[in-house]
Formats: C-alpha cells, sequence, structure tokens
C-alpha cells in the first residue's frame, strides 16, 4: 500500500446524522465520458450542534456549490469528501459536478453496461454520482430528470413513476421521474438505452392495477416470458403468505451484461444481471430457471424488507439481506419441492459459509467492524443470516413469526432500522424471550454440537446429553453459549417413530438447547431408540453423534423428515471418505462399505420416492465440503478418494444405473417440476455410467438434445468421466453458442472444472478466447472463478502455478474492478485446513499482493487478516 491504512469502521460508533436531507432533485445530463449532474437538495441540520456538513464523494469533478441560489466557495474537498463548515439551519444545497461513466470499469455508481447507461449505488456507489449523505439512514424523496441522445437511448428509466417527458431541439430527449417513497441513496437507479420491452400486468389483492416492464437487449424478448411469470408470482406468493402488497404503479426490470453480482433492488427499476432474467428452452437450464425465478422473488421480496424498512447502517445489513433471503428460500420451497431446496441451502451452509466461519474473514451476521463493505455481501450476512430467521421461524411457529414481522414492518415502515428492532418485534408479537437467542447476531464461526445418549431398560428413559461449543475465531476468542433449536425424532430399531415424552408430557420435536450442558430425558421409549437429530437442519451447527453405518442405513430408509434421509446418506459417505483417507495414506485399497453401497441401490430402487430427492441423494458432496471434516487435509488425497468413490458406485450398481437412466427419459421438453425432477436424476445418472466408459449413452443423449438441462448434462459426463467424445462435444458446443455470451459461460466453466492435469494450461488458453474479457464479471467467474473455487484439485496444485494464475488475474483486477477482485480471493485466503506446503505457497502469493502500490482497500482487508 502506498497510502495510508485503509481506516476501520465500528458498529459501535455509529451517530445520527448531523443534517437530514429530504429531497434531491436530480438533473443528469447523459454523454459517455462527460456526464453532468445537478443535484438539489433541501438539507434541514439534525439537532442543535455546530458540525460542518461533510458529503461523501469519490471520483467527481466539482463544478460549483450554491447555497440557497448562491455560489459559494465555503467549503473544502477532502479524499472522498466536501466538506462545508458554515450552513444554515435548513437551506436548499446545489452541487454541479461531472463523472466519466465510459471510464467506471468497476461497475460502481454510474457505468456503461454495453451500450447503455446503468447504476449500482449499494453499498456506497451513489457517491460517485455526487455529493451527497451516503448512508441508509438518510432517506430523502428523490426526483430525477434524464436527458439523453434520442436515438442511442429512447428509454430513460429511474426510480417512482414518470411524471414528464419531451424532445429537445438537438436530437436529444428528457423524461422526469418521481418517486414518492423516502429512500436512502442506495435505492436510487438510472437505466438509459434502447431495448426490448416485455409489458405485462398485476392486479394487487387490494384491486390495483400495477404495469410489469422487463427490458432485455433487442433481440432478447422471447428469452424474458419467464422472468414475468416469476415476477407475477413473487407478488402473489407476498400477497398469500406475508400479506405484503406492491405499492407503486410500476415495477420495472433491466437485464444487464455487466454487472457485479447477481441482481438489485433499486425501488421500482431492479437492474439485474441478465443471466437472472434471460431463459427460454434451448438456451437456459432447469437450474437457470429456478435461479431466475428465485433472484426475481428475492429482489421483489426487498420492496418490503430492505425499501420499505430498510438498515440503519451497514452492520445491520442483515437485517434486510438474511431476512430477504428466507423469505426467497421460502418462496421457491412453497413453489417447488420444499426438501431439495433445503438441501441446497445446506450445501451452501456446509461447503462455503462453514470455510468462512473458519477463515481470515469470520465475522458474525452483523459485522463489529469493516474496512471495506463490499466485502460483507457474505455467505456469513446472506446464508447464515437466513439460517437465523429460519430458527426464529422454528421456534416461534408460523403464526407468530408472520406477526413479529407484520408489526416489525408496521413499526418502522418508511424508517431506517436495526437487527434489535427486529428481534424487539418478533419478541413483543410472540411473547418468547429472545435474549439468549440474539446472540447469533453477534457472535462468528460454526458452533459443534456434541450428542450423547444413554437408554436405561429399566426405566424406559432415553437420555440426551447435549453439549454445544463454538470454537474460536480469528476476530472473537471468546464465545459463549447460544439458544440453539434442536429437532430430534426417535425410530425404533425396526423404522417405527416413537412418540416423544419428557416430564411426564408429549413434547415437541424442536428442543430449546441453551446451556453449554444440557440433557433431555425422554419417557417410556420402548426400546434403545435411533436418534434423527438436527432435523431439517434446524440450525446452523456441526453435528457430533456417533452414528453406525447401520443405524444411518436405517434413518435414510425410514425417516419422515426426508432431509434426514438425505443427511444420513451424507454421514455414511463421509464416513467413508474418512476411513478411505486413512487407507490411503497406509498404503492400502479404498473400500466401498455395504452399508453405503446398499443405501444407494435401496435409493436407486425406491419407486416411491420424489426423483429430485433421489438425484440429491445420489451426488456425493464435492471436494470444499469434504475438506470441512477435516482439521487440516491434503487436497489430492481428498479428491482421489473422492473420485475412486464415485468409481465404484459406478461400477457397481451398472445396471441400477442404466434402469434408472431409462426410466427418465423425457419424451418431450416441458417446464415443470416432475420433468426437472426426472431430467435431474436421469442426468445424474448419466455421471455414473460415464465414469462406467458408457460412451454411447452420453454421446446419444448429447446429439438428440432438445434442451441445455440434457446437452449440458451430457457434455458434464463426458467431460468429468474424461470420455474421448467430450473433445467433439465441446468444440460443437462452442461453435453453436459463441454468440450468446451467457450460454458459453457453461462452456467456460464445465473446462475450468474438468479433472486432469492439463486444465490449467487449458484455462490459460481460454482466456485468449474471443469472448473473455476480464471486464465482463460473468466470464471472469465463469473461468478463472470457477476454476479457482470448482476445481480444487487442480488450483491447489502443488507446484503453485495455480496460484500464480490467480494472482496474476487479481492484480489486474484490483486496478480495475476491486469487487469482483476481492471475491475471487477466496480460496486464496481460506488456507487453515490445507497441509504446511500449500499454506507457504500462499502465503508468499499473498505477500506479492500485499506489496502492490494501489492495493485496493477490498483486497487489503482480507489479505492483510489472511496473513496476520
Ligand atoms: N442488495 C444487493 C446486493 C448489493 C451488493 C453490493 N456490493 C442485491 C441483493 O442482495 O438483493
Ligand atoms: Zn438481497
Amino acid at each position: 500500500m502506498s497510502q495510508s491504512q485503509p481506516q476501520v469502521q465500528y458498529r459501535d460508533d455509529y451517530q445520527p446524522p448531523h443534517y437530514w436531507i429530504d429531497t434531491l432533485d436530480l438533473d443528469i445530463q447523459l454523454h459517455d465520458s462527460t456526464t453532468e449532474i445537478v443535484a438539489i437538495s433541501r438539507v434541514r441540520r439534525n439537532g442543535d450542534h455546530n458540525e460542518p456538513l461533510v458529503l461523501d464523494g469519490e471520483q467527481l469533478e466539482l463544478l460549483s456549490v450554491s447555497i440557497n441560489g448562491l455560489e459559494t466557495t465555503q467549503f473544502e474537498q477532502g479524499a472522498g469528501s466536501l466538506v462545508l463548515p458554515q450552513v444554515p439551519q435548513e437551506f436548499v444545497l446545489t452541487i454541479r459536478n461531472r463523472i466519466n461513466p465510459a471510464a467506471n470499469t468497476a461497475l460502481e455508481g454510474l457505468y456503461k453496461s454495453g451500450a447503455a447507461f446503468c447504476t449500482q449505488c449499494e453499498a456506497q456507489g451513489f457517491r460517485r454520482i455526487t455529493y451527497y449523505l451516503d448512508r441508509p439512514d438518510v432517506l430523502a424523496r428523490f426526483s430525477t430528470r434524464i436527458t439523453a441522445d434520442a436515438n442511442a437511448y429512447p428509454y430513460l428509466l429511474s426510480n417512482g413513476n414518470r411524471t414528464g417527458q419531451g424532445v429537445l431541439d438537438d436530437g436529444r430527449h428528457w423524461v422526469q421521474w418521481q418517486d414518492p417513497f423516502p429512500k436512502p441513496a442506495y435505492l436510487f437507479a438510472l437505466v438509459a438505452g434502447d431495448f426490448d420491452v416485455l409489458r405485462d400486468s398485476y392486479t394487487t389483492q387490494s384491486g390495483r392495477d400495477v404495469s410489469l416492464e422487463i427490458f432485455v437487449d433487442k433481440g432478447n424478448l422471447h428469452r424474458a416470458g419467464h422472468a414475468m411469470d416469476s415476477l407475477k408470482a413473487s407478488m402473489r406468493w407476498d400477497e398469500q403468505r406475508c400479506n405484503l402488497e406492491y405499492d407503486l404503479d410500476i415495477y420495472m426490470i433491466v437485464a444487464v451484461d455487466f454487472f457485479n453480482m447477481g441482481a438489485m433492488e433499486n425501488k421500482g427499476l431492479n437492474v439485474f444481471n441478465a443471466k437472472f432474467v434471460l431463459a427460454d428452452t434451448q438456451t437456459a437450464t432447469d437450474n437457470d430457471y429456478l435461479d431466475v425465478e428465485r433472484v426475481i422473488g428475492h429482489e421483489y421480496f426487498h420492496n418490503w424488507t430492505g425499501n420499505r424498512v430498510t438498515c440503519r447502517d451497514w452492520f445491520q445489513l442483515s437485517l434486510k439481506e438474511g431476512l430477504t433471503v428466507f423469505r426467497d428460500q421460502e418462496f421457491s420451497s412453497d413453489l417447488g419441492s420444499r426438501t431439495v431446496n433445503r438441501i441446497s441451502n445446506v450445501r451452501i451452509m456446509r461447503g462455503p459459509q462453514f470455510a468462512e466461519d473458519a477463515g481470515p474473514m469470520a465475522h458474525p451476521i452483523r459485522p463489529d467492524a469493516v474496512i471495506e463493505m463490499n466485502n460483507f455481501y457474505t455467505l456469513t450476512v446472506y446464508e447464515k443470516g437466513s439460517e437465523v430467521i429460519r430458527m426464529l421461524h422454528t421456534l416461534l411457529g408460523e403464526q407468530a413469526f408472520q406477526a413479529g414481522l407484520a408489526l416489525y414492518l408496521q413499526r418502522h415502515d418508511g424508517q431506517a432500522a436495526t437487527c434489535d428492532d427486529f428481534v424487539a418485534a418478533m419478541s413483543e408479537a410472540s411473547g418468547r424471550d429472545l435474549t439468549r437467542f440474539k446472540r447469533w447476531y453477534g457472535q462468528s464461526g460454526t458452533p459443534v454440537l456434541t450428542v450423547r445418549d444413554e437408554y436405561d431398560a429399566a426405566s424406559q428413559c432415553y437420555t440426551l446429553s447435549v453439549h454445544q461449543h463454538t470454537p474460536p475465531t480469528r476476530e472473537q476468542p471468546e464465545k459463549l453459549p447460544l439458544h440453539i433449536p434442536l429437532s430430534v425424532a426417535l425410530y425404533t430399531e425396526q423404522g417405527e417413530p416413537v412418540s416423544l415424552q419428557l416430564d411426564g408430557k408429549p413434547a415437541n420435536a424442536v428442543l430449546d438447547v441453551l446451556e453449554s450442558e444440557q440433557t433431555f430425558v425422554f419417557e417410556q421409549v420402548p426400546s434403545r431408540p435411533v436418534p434423527a437429530l438436527l432435523q431439517g437442519f434446524s440450525a446452523p451447527v456441526k453435528l457430533d453423534y456417533p452414528y453406525t453405518d447401520e443405524q444411518l442405513a436405517l434413518l435414510a430408509r425410514v425417516s419422515l423428515d426426508e432431509f434426514i434421509r438425505w443427511d444420513a446418506v451424507q454421514m455414511l459417505i463421509n464416513n467413508t471418505v474418512r476411513h478411505n483417507i486413512t487407507l490411503l495414506q497406509r498404503h492400502q485399497a479404498p473400500v466401498l462399505p455395504r452399508s453405503l453401497l446398499d443405501v444407494f441401490r435401496c435409493t436407486l430402487e425406491d419407486t416411491g420416492m420424489d426423483r429430485a430427492l433421489k438425484a440429491e441423494m445420489l451426488t456425493l458432496p464435492d471436494v470444499n465440503s469434504l475438506l470441512e471434516l477435516f482439521e487440516q487435509a491434503d487436497i489430492e488425497q481428498l479428491a482421489r478418494v473422492r473420485h475412486q468413490l464415485a468409481q465404484e458406485l459406478a461400477d457397481s450398481l451398472l445396471p441400477a444405473w442404466q434402469q434408472t437412466y431409462e426410466d427418465n427419459l423425457t419424451p418431450e421438453y416441458r417446464i415443470d417440476h416432475h420433468d426437472m425432477a426426472r431430467r435431474a436424476l436421469k442426468n445424474t445418472a448419466l455421471g455414473y455410467l460415464a465414469l462406467s466408459g458408457d460412451e454411447q449413452r452420453v454421446a446419444a443423449q448429447y446429439d438428440h438434445a432438445d434442451n441445455m438441462t440434457d446437452s449440458l448434462g451430457a457434455m458434464r459426463a463426458a467431460v468429468r468421466g474424461e470420455l474421448d467424445c467430450r473433445h467433439r462435444m465441446l468444440s460443437d458446443f462452442e461453435q453453436k453458442w459463441r454468440e450468446d455470451g451467457l450460454v458459453l459461460d457453461n462452456w467456460f466453466r464445465l473446462q475450468a472444472t474438468a479433472p486432469g492435469a492439463d486444465t490449467l494450461s487449458q484455462v490459460r488458453e481460454l482466456m485468449q478466447h474471443p469472448t473473455f474479457s476480464l471486464s465482463n464479471p460473468n466470464r471472469v467467474r465463469a473461468l478463472i472463478g470457477a476454476f479457482c473455487q470448482g476445481n480444487p484439485e487442480q488450483f491447489h496444485r502443488l507446484d503453485g502455478t495455480g496460484y500464480d494464475l490467480l494472482t496474476e488475474v487479481l492484480i489486474q483486477l484490483n486496478d480495475s474492478n476491486p469487487q469482483v477482485a476481492s471475491r475471487l480471493l477466496t480460496p486464496l485466503i481460506q488456507f487453515g485446513r490445507l497441509d504446511d506446503a500449500r499454506q507457504s505457497l500462499i502465503r508468499s502469493r499473498l505477500q506479492q499482493l500485499m506489496g502492490l502500490p494501489d492495493l485496493s482497500r477490498d483486497l487489503f482487508e482480507k489479505i492483510s487478516k489472511a496473513l496476520d
């Protein structure tokens, strides 16, 4: 770092703003490299003080400052700020400034995505548009007038309702927008461009008509229908499940190609990564369809949880994100398979979230200290944040939870709130004491629940002893006991459920674990039971219970909670992997335990089970998740053991895989949950068949596929199984789709995650592909991100060349797009479980990055913690 070290901000230092801004009138003259902005605010002093007005601003060319219409020079420009020392009690502030959207490669603030202008203001991008109080607790009514060339930019969009428009003599035109809802600057949006527009409407439950408009690149209209259906489904779901209705007359979604993340919930004008809008049967997979539905839902649900009630400060981010992820998960679960959704959430928790919690960036869902806010849009804030909301839902039940949500929204409507406000409303509405529960907001790390049991035949008592312990994290050495909802069921050894009885009364399945040590004595248990623990993943913890393989096999077969059936298989697999690692280290051959083989066979033959669940049960955890089972492990050994296990399962069950494949062919392509489940199972089977060398089936599926799920399913099977036909498929796919970036991303991703020692050089070659560009975040994630995160074996090569590749890319992105750089960095800072040799290779690369002359705050924050 050449300059002074970046400043840390602390949650405890929160102070209300010295000034309020009640209205902001923006006048924006769009030009590619010299956009001019006039920002007129009504400013009001907050309380009695003589503090200066300090506005935020970055990369702005200031033209003039006026107070009540009179230009002034009484200001100072600091690094990132504009300070006005003497200002009246209430006044009109006019700021004129200039920016260069065409040079904005960081994609924060106002930038060009291809031919269109668009904005991204969360968390602190608005300060790259004009000087302002860029903090979420300053809520103003915005009006926005946009002027631009009429030919190039026929659509000029902003938040709220369109209140005026006109044509000028010089070929330019303007549109005026007025947003009636006060909002923080991070929810501001502007889009200008030429699009195809899909229009529809929605009548709310109270009978108001809302216009719905989806803007996509020209020629993509036929790919917007699913997004529109998803939007209407989201609106209906929020009315039906949460009694929440939309509040403006228009809802717009714009799909852009250059976007740092998934999408953004700007009031009335969502801006989306095109990946989460566009879908048609030829180009989108079944999972793409589900992702579009989920993300459209997520951004829509923010209209209440995020926009109507926003965050007081950025430390409270999980207030809107954890809650909104919970809402989108419930939406997807109500529309599709609840169990399969739960499994995919849990995979994320146990893989990358647990890794984050165990790494140098560990932080509570409500962080205490931040250098760069963009670094805290994390799996912890989002996914663990959602788990915390889910635990509340489990403890309170649907009715009390909805009452709490309604109370929170009604009490804080139009305000900026805190996580404490949310929990207070939940507690008040339900009458539950949530004091201990609140510790989840302030404590980082993954708790370990150690459960032991005892059965006394004479008294028919079954005792569960529960011990909770959260290992220390880098920023928080001391941990306190948490309130953990532990959902349990008991089964006899014949698989019959046992009714639960505690203290002489029938008991609920959810045990309140509050202390470090606790025991629960179940009465009238006829024989030693098999416990199903942590049903539905009732808390984001690691479970330690000494299950035997027989017990797991039983649960996989009989558990009434489907999640437990899946989880039992996962535990069987984990046990096998642990055992085979030991054998490998002793130079002994790996084993495939009978119990695991039987469970796979029974699952394959089970005619009653949902096929999508079957597909999940038959899928092995990835290498990164397996790494979480060990204190330290050799990643190469893990990958080898995992591969051997897959190979054994493929060969030992060959006829069953063949049968499953044939039984699940879908005659015509339909996008419904039933057929999606068939395809998921069929493609899982094909993956195993490829390992057994079934080139014929794989090639036939590729050649005859009439949809992207099947084309990619075949190509993935061929690549993972290293079948010869993969070369033909890859080149055919490239020819067919080279004009379509989103589709070709699948092709990049597949090659980046291919097994084999030449993958790294392949990735380097693909970086030269004409459609690859470091300036497009989607391409970077598809090739570089997929290689570093999704191909641990090759990324962590002992010759260090995987680390070199990432380091080179990070050096470039540090200058052009620090946010994307910072996300890519993750696998390089989570090295705690790797062997010493790899750790030292990684440290040397991190030190190299640390020495960069203009290291961004984003990278600085993470690297300095990792090297600490
Ligand atoms: N709220 C945005 C994320 C903004 C990220 C800024 N680095 C999208 C979402 O969570 O809905
Ligand atoms: Zn969100």
